[in-house]
């Protein structure tokens, strides 16, 4: 059990920090088990403040001494932090204490991978380096000297000096301790340089460990691409003389944002056609892209307190998700993102963890770190955008700059720029911030009179702590449809508003067919009576590509549905259209991968429990494999020749047509391995000069339980590249049949190559078991006793990453009464696991409430 009850801490218990701090001096001595932090803080009380408390954050830190004004002080120091009587006027507070980066496995703060210094501060890391006000709205200028014997050491802004053994950089942009970062190691750099849009010249780098120096180039071209970017788009300029990117091995997260020194987990930033998917590229350059855009949506601008953290993840998801819009292909990233979201953050917010946008109370701030902060929160600005049009959008946007540049704002702030500059009361849009759950909405129509009425009736089930709801304004895009295919009415955002409301079309010569919610307009569920025939009709004619592919989507899942509960066959008319789609060569080919690929088996269980079926994983999964069958065998003919017209010749590049192109390409060979047991598989193996090929050869084999020599050829070629072996890990797990997959990934558990502390590692296997919808639910319960073992052990190294992947387990309320004591019994058993994180004690609680 976790020692005492963790403190929740409230949003509405704010209170500003009664100093303001001037300027930050830190000096660091490394060395891997005693780095010395020599810090020197000049501090001013706030002639106004309510709290004129000197608290200091700490934690793990040894204190060597600690001076006010140049006098010692003897501080009381508790496990949290510091307090002490300190002057009425500025004075400079300074203090020494010792840390030891090598044994630091949680990955926070100071610590050490492969030899390397690296931090990670956000969101309460750098209260494991030095005593600081580590609250994000307590923002300075830094100056940093780092001595070492280090080749390269590294921290934010620009360099000031370097010499034998030391080097300095000064920050001059003000900035919340979370923004803090330090590297120090023997690093390559791949250079470049950007000017920009005023002139100014600035040095770029990606920093790596020799040897993976020839996976920068492409990175590199995505920051210049973000970079020209966001001066296109926003108008947004870079305001250092150089920014450094480093890859690390081991982190928790995917990347991090530190002003001018972003480092990033290597697998979102290394990239090589021999090593990385199609897949890999697309999230590397949206992940720098991210990271980059943070310099002004997060970093300029940063969060008063972390309840608001929507405020820079939510804006800079989306800022990113427009980005990759504009460089690859908008429909195929739209409906991307709404299985994306469907997947992760529709399970979130219908299950125990549900969450507010912005929420008003944690324990643990690192576990809102979620799909509804990230994914939901673009949503809602995407909705926003929706509703006050691209013009009034910008000019909001440009308002907020102007207004809160240099300054650490709340939802408030931003809503406020957007009421100011359009006169539009956005109160009943803030409750996207504050209701919890995904609205449904339940759609009727009605045609009379040349008159056709659409009916929205808006709600919202209960979420933890939220048992009512009230409407919000929801923009559903709308257009009609006629019999011929059509279109009667062009899109047009209807504002739902009211609980029920009515929207007439008039002069309408015959009923239409209605295309509602297009391009996904709000994240909300919509509940329409229709027909497959309706399904078939909208699929094959709708002019919004993304109803056009929602109209395929339904189809699978309603034909699933059935086959789940009925025992029914395939949907014959559902077959027929996709073996008309695949071969309809005038299709975009990642469209037409995007309709070959199926619901997630998560997807269709929680389709049938909110329809009140009890889903059996099992059930699912093999309804999948005889759809899948069923439609391999109705192209038997086809087949062959699709595989060959749809295979990418020449030399591999990792642009969208391509990998448009190797997506449907390793779909036809999934339904191709049906057939002919894997022969085109085990060729395109042989043959595969990138790694998309291989890979997509490699899972389908195994998949077809005839992979052995492949798996033993990948694992020769590829053993000294941690990244490609993640893979090789992954796929073992995720291609597993589900009797199979627990004891699959409890034997690669034990492999040589399994490193516990290596967050990306641990989630290859952990992550794909959980993943492997029917291997992790199989009977007996034994995939949640792996994953329960497994997570109980890293809990005490590297909490974080135990609390996220707890998250495995928040759909459990959906199972049949004999899994649901299954899992209970394991979460039970890690919540009574002595010195449980808080963290983990989090998660799990709220996961059994
Ligand atoms: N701000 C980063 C992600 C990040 C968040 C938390 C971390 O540690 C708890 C690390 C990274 C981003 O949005 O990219
Ligand atoms: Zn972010």
């Amino acid at each position: 059990m976790a020692e005492a009850t963790p403190e929740t801490i409230y949003l509405k218990d704010y209170t500003p920090f009664g100093f303001q701090v001037d300027e930050v001096h830190l000096t660091f001595h490394l060395s891997p088990r005693a780095t010395r932090v020599v810090s020197r803080i000049e501090f001013t009380p706030k002639p106004d403040a309510v709290d004129r408390s000197f608290f200091l954050h700490g934690e793990q830190l040894k204190l060597i001494a600690a001076k006010i004004d140049g006098q010692p002080v003897s501080p009381d120091v508790t496990g949290q932090g510091l307090t002490c009587d300190v002057p009425s006027t500025p004075f400079v507070w300074e203090s020494e204490v010792e840390i030891s980066p090598v044994t630091n496995t949680a990955l926070e703060g100071l610590y050490m991978s492969n030899g390397m210094y690296c931090t990670q501060c956000e969101a309460e890391g750098f209260r494991k380096i030095t005593f600081y006000p580590d609250r994000p709205d307590v923002m300075s200028t830094f100056t940093v000297r780092v001595e070492g014997d280090e080749k390269v050491m590294l921290s934010n802004g620009n360099p000031t000096g370097s010499g034998d053994g030391w080097a300095e950089w000064h920050d001059p942009w003000p900035k919340p301790a979370y923004l803090f970062a330090l590297v120090a190691g023997d690093l390559i750099n791949h250079p470049d340089r950007f000017t920009t849009k005023s002139g100014k010249d600035v040095e770029l780098n990606i920093w790596v460990r020799p040897g993976d120096e020839d996976k920068c180039s492409f990175g590199m071209e995505a920051l210049i691409k973000s970079m020209k970017w966001d001066e296109d788009v926003y108008g947004l300029e870079y305001d250092l003389d150089i920014f450094n990117i480093v890859a690390v091995d081991d982190f928790n997260m995917g990347a991090m944002e530190n002003k001018g020194l972003n480092i990033f987990n290597s697998s979102c930033v290394l990239a090589s056609p021999e090593t990385s998917t199609d897949a890999n590229f697309e999230r590397i350059e949206a992940i720098i892209a991210h990271e980059y855009f943070h310099n002004w949506t997060g970093n300029r601008i940063t969060c008063r307190d972390w309840f608001q953290l929507c405020l820079k993840e939510g804006l800079t998801v989306y800022r990113d998700s427009q980005f990759t819009s504009d460089m690859r292909s908008a429909s195929v990233k739209r409906i991307s993102d709404v299985i994306d979201l469907r997947g992760r953050q529709f399970a979130e917010d219908n299950g125990p963890l549900a969450h507010q946008v912005r929420p008003e109370s944690f324990q643990e701030i690192n576990n809102f770190y979620t799909a509804t902060i990230y994914e939901k929160g673009a949503e809602v600005i995407g909705m926003l955008k929706r509703l006050v049009g691209d013009d009034a959008y910008a000019k909001a946007v440009a308002l907020y700059f102007e207004r809160h540049d240099g300054q650490a704002c709340t939802i408030e702030d931003w809503l406020q720029v957007f009421e100011d500059a359009t006169g539009r009361d956005l109160g009943q849009f803030s409750k996207w911030y504050s209701q919890a759950g995904t609205p449904r909405i339940k759609v009727t129509d009605d045609y009379a009179d040349g008159t056709y009425t659409l009916t929205l009736e808006q709600s919202t089930p209960p979420t933890p702590g939220q048992p009512d709801k009230d409407p919000r304004v929801i923009p559903v895009a709308v257009g009609l449809l006629g019999q011929n295919g059509d279109e009667v009415r062009g899109t047009e955002v209807l504002e739902l508003t009211e609980a029920k409301q009515s929207f007439t079309f008039e002069g309408l010569p015959a009923k239409p067919i209605p295309s509602v919610l297009r391009e996904f307009s709000a994240p909300v569920i919509l509940e329409r009576e229709s027909t497959n025939a309706e399904r078939a009709f909208l699929l094959a004619h709708d002019s919004d590509s993304f109803n056009r592919w929602e109209a395929g989507n339904t189809l699978a899942k309603e034909s699933r549905v059935a086959m789940v509960l009925d025992g029914a066959a395939p949907d014959a008319d559902y077959l027929d259209a996709l073996t008309k789609l695949v071969r309809d060569d005038s299709l975009d080919p990642a469209f037409r991968a995007l309709v070959l690929s199926p619901p997630s088996q998560s997807d269709l269980a929680q389709t049938l429990f909110e329809r009140g079926h009890t889903p059996n994983p099992q059930a699912i999964y093999d309804a999948a494999e005889t759809f899948a069958q069923t439609l391999a065998e109705a192209l038997t003919d086809s087949l062959p020749r699709l595989y060959a017209d749809t295979t990418v010749q020449g030399a591999y590049s990792p642009d969208a047509e391509s990998a448009g192109k190797r997506d449907l390409n390793a779909r036809i060979l999934s339904l191709l391995t049906r057939l002919d047991s894997g022969e085109a598989a085990a060729r395109q193996y042989d043959a595969a000069d990138n790694m998309t090929q291989q890979n997509a050869a490699l899972a389908c084999l195994l998949k077809a339980e005839n992979g052995e020599t492949q798996s033993q050829a990948f694992y020769d070629q590829w053993q000294g590249d941690r990244l490609v072996m993640d893979k090789w890990f992954g796929l073992q797990v995720a291609c597993a049949a589900p009797e199979k997959a627990a004891s699959v990934a409890s034997e690669l558990t034990k492999h040589a190559l399994f490193d516990m502390k290596n967050p990306n590692r641990f989630r290859a296997v952990m992550g794909a078991l959980a993943m492997n919808q029917a291997g992790f639910h199989y009977a007996g319960g034994a995939g949640y006793k792996l994953l329960t073992d497994n997570l109980i052990i890293l809990d005490a190294l590297n909490p974080q990453t135990t609390a996220r992947m707890c998250s495995a387990f928040q759909t459990w309320k959906r199972y049949d009464s004999t899994r649901q004591e299954l899992i209970r019994s394991q979460l039970e058993r890690m919540l009574a696991t002595a010195n449980l994180s808080r963290d983990t004690n989090e998660m799990i609680t709220r996961i059994l409430n």
